[in-house]
């Protein structure tokens, strides 16, 4: 069964949940409830890379993420910290996090030394682009064995900096279109064959309010559960290995349901 990544975004822009958060209580209050709800790990992030946004400097994101990911550690709950910065995830282990989940698959290049040193599962992401251009004009010869080729090659790299637990992940809405996003799950079983364990991010993004409402006038983001679900489940049915969701209960409840099936 999947194991199940609960978003906590504690950045006041995040394109679907940003600016919930008055203090770190209040997150971590927020992380506590997707605990109880059924998420293993709580991914918590200081920046978003939503299309077009800022990149954060990097005393704010250590100040948003510290307190909660300390808070979050010191009561025992697993966390990972969502985060682009060597500084930042260094910080963010030192104060217990117990993964690193990079989009860009260690483009920082003091990233793979930071994490090696602390010895935790590290997830490489593919991006085209960066989160300010990535959505201007994404093109591909052929994206799913682009991104494959891509995830291995860094995996590979974060294998001889001395990381040895890998995670990949598509990057799903991450300088991609609509089509793209759905030839990458279409043919997410390459990605899982290559033997590295699969991350799939598809809660609430753009291309399923798209497919919902047209590429024109996309169903807004509370429209779009059915959509992640039936995304998610897909994932799941082709073997990812984490799935990386806002709506923690109802995730937990279909997780169950596809594994029931599948060890039936
Ligand atoms: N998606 C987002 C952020 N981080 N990390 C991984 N590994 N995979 C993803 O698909 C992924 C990710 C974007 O979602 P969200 O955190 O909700 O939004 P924002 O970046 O606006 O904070």
């Amino acid at each position: 069964m999947p194991a199940l990544m609960g978003i906590l975004n504690v950045t006041p822009d995040s394109f679907s949940d940003g600016g919930q958060f008055g203090s770190a209580e209040a997150a971590v209050d927020a992380a506590l409830r997707m605990r109880e709800e059924g998420a293993d790990l709580i991914d918590v992030g200081g920046e978003s890379t939503r299309p077009g946004a800022e990149e954060v400097p990097v005393d704010e994101e250590l100040r948003r993420v510290v307190p909660v990911v300390e808070a979050l550690a010191s009561r025992g709950v697993p966390v990972s910290v969502d985060t682009r910065k060597a500084a930042v995830a260094k910080a963010a282990l030192e104060a217990g996090a117990a993964v690193v989940n990079d989009v860009t698959a260690l483009g920082d290049p003091e990233m793979a030394a930071v994490c090696a040193a602390h010895g935790v599962p590290v997830v490489l992401m593919h991006m085209q682009g960066t989160p300010q251009t990535m959505q201007r004009n994404p093109e591909y010869h052929d994206v799913v064995s682009e991104v494959c080729a891509f995830l291995v090659e860094r995996a590979h790299l974060a294998e001889a900096a001395g990381i040895h637990r890998v995670w990949i992940d598509p990057g799903i809405g991450f300088g991609k279109t609509t089509q793209h996003n759905l030839r990458l799950l279409r043919h997410l079983d390459a990605l899982v064959g290559t033997g590295y364990p699969v991350l799939l991010g598809v809660s609430r993004k753009a291309f399923i309010g798209r497919i919902a409402g047209g590429e024109a006038t996309p169903a807004p983001v509370h429209e779009r559960l059915e959509g992640t679900l039936a995304a998610q489940a897909w994932g799941q049915g082709v073997g990812v290995r984490m799935i990386r969701a806002h709506d923690v209960l109802v995730t937990r409840r279909a997780i169950d349901v596809i594994a029931a099936i599948q060890s039936a």
